[in-house]
Order: C-alpha cells, then sequence, then structure tokens
C-alpha cells in the first residue's frame, strides 16, 4: 500500500465513507482517491475522487443502480464526501479533482453551486479545486455550463475535460469549454510505448495543449515504458496504477521506487 495519509481516527474514517452510511433509495458507497503525479518535481499535482461500491466495484456500477431521478443527488453526495474527506485528511500543496456530468453541474439543488457551497463550509478554497467534466454519452449545453462557473474559474478552480479523445469529450468541447486541464483517455495512450500512431497524435495534441497554456494529465498509465515516452512528449502529469491504486478513506501517494526512476 502506497497510502502515507489517513483519516487522523477511526471515527473520522467513518464519517468520511470508507464505511458509508446507508442513504434511503441510494446504494452504499465510499470515496476512493487517485493521486495525479508531476513526474518532474515528484509531487502531487491532485488527487482524483472515485466513487467505489461497498465491494470496491468501480463508480459506473454504482450509478446504474440508482433511478435516474437520483443521479444528480448521488453525485453530488459523492463530492461532498470527498470534500469532507480530503478537509479532514488534509490537501496540503495538492488539490482535489471531483467529477461531474455537465447535466448535473446545472442542477440547482444538487450542482456545482452546491458543491462550491460545501467546500467553503469546510475551509476550502476553489483554487484547491479541479472540476472533471466526465461526460461520455451525449452532448449538453456547454455554453451554459461555462457561463455558470465563471465566477468559481476566477477564483482559482480548475476544469478538466476528463476522458479525451472518448465519447463526445472530443476537440468540440474542448473549444467550448476552454478547459484549464486535458486528461488523455487510457485508450489514446495505451499502446503509446509501441505504437507509432499514437505517438505522433498525442505528440501533436501535447503541442496543441501547450500553445494553449492547457495541462495535460496522461491517464491509465501502467508501464514505466508508456511513462518515459510520455515524459520524453513533455507530458510530466500522469495518473494509474504504475503510481498508485485509488484507496479508500486516504491519499495514496505515488510509488517511490517509480517516481525515483522518471526524475
Ligand atoms: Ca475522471
Amino acid at each position: 500500500m502506497f497510502g502515507q495519509r489517513t483519516a487522523r481516527s477511526d471515527n473520522s474514517v467513518r464519517r468520511n465513507g470508507a464505511s458509508s452510511e446507508i442513504i434511503k433509495g441510494l446504494p452504499r458507497f465510499a470515496m476512493a482517491f487517485q493521486p495525479i503525479a508531476d513526474t518532474m518535481t515528484g509531487a502531487v499535482f491532485a488527487q482524483e475522487a472515485l466513487a467505489r461500491g461497498r465491494d470496491g466495484e468501480g463508480g459506473a456500477s454504482i450509478f446504474t443502480k440508482v433511478p435516474a431521478s437520483k443521479l444528480h443527488l448521488l453525485e453530488s453526495l459523492c463530492r461532498q464526501r470527498a470534500l469532507e474527506a480530503v478537509s479532514e485528511i488534509g490537501l496540503h500543496d495538492s488539490r482535489i479533482s471531483l467529477n461531474a456530468s455537465p447535466d448535473a453541474i446545472l442542477n440547482p439543488a444538487f450542482g456545482i453551486c452546491e458543491t462550491i457551497r460545501v467546500a467553503r463550509s469546510l475551509g476550502l478554497h476553489e483554487r484547491q479545486l479541479i472540476l472533471e467534466f466526465t461526460e461520455k454519452d451525449k452532448a449538453s449545453d456547454m455554453r451554459a455550463i461555462r457561463d455558470l462557473i465563471v465566477p468559481f474559474r476566477k477564483r482559482g478552480m480548475m476544469v478538466a475535460l476528463d476522458d479525451f479523445g472518448a465519447g463526445y469529450n472530443g476537440i468540440k468541447t474542448l473549444l467550448e469549454v476552454r478547459p484549464d486541464v486535458v486528461k488523455f483517455d487510457m485508450g489514446l495512450i495505451n499502446r503509446i510505448d509501441t505504437c507509432e500512431m499514437q505517438q505522433t497524435l498525442i505528440c501533436s495534441l501535447a503541442e496543441a495543449c501547450s500553445r494553449l497554456d492547457i495541462i495535460v494529465v496522461a491517464e491509465g498509465v501502467e508501464t514505466l515504458a508508456q511513462a518515459r515516452m510520455l515524459q520524453s512528449m513533455g507530458i510530466a502529469l500522469m495518473q494509474g496504477y504504475l503510481f498508485a491504486r485509488p484507496a479508500v478513506g486516504l491519499l495514496p501517494t505515488p510509488a517511490p521506487d517509480v517516481m525515483a526512476r522518471l526524475m
């Protein structure tokens, strides 16, 4: 286990979702965290909050068990639990990256405004937050979302376009959202060490992002060979099993032996 920081007591771990309470009509879930490592400096750029089911199943399977009328509530609760956990454990110089579907962001009761309210009530600042758009299934009203989040971005909240290259999260969404961060989907980089087509494509995309002042994160990095190839293209921020698996109730640090070999 790579985890370094844990919640301070059993009580706080329980309160923060390591063994989550039952909320009427919703499945049990807990919040896990997975670091985004800066492989040049050794710092943790951010911790992504990921929902996990009672038996450790991924967030997607939890959300399939919930009626459509409660999806936004569940998303909002996931963000709230994650914020409660990091405020207890302590983020230090890192950030927390929160997933959100675009439709949920606009929800007046369970959207981004509620998440910001919770964050502030816990003493967290917008500059400690990254909002990840997770849309894969359909296109949304990106203009309305962009307008809604303007004040939060002015106060330092970053916006990340998640799973770039998969589903609807493509270049059109990038142009509409103008994100601070783009997360390259693992399907774009899974053969980056051997596939010339991936190398050419990712190299060009990374250069374009650099010119646009957009930070690039490579998702799903699993081998040193992939990490080294990404570094050679100027991509320093990486997330994946090579560095740390998502862990419930603590903020994992990237594997020290891996980081030592990359820095
Ligand atoms: Ca994500």
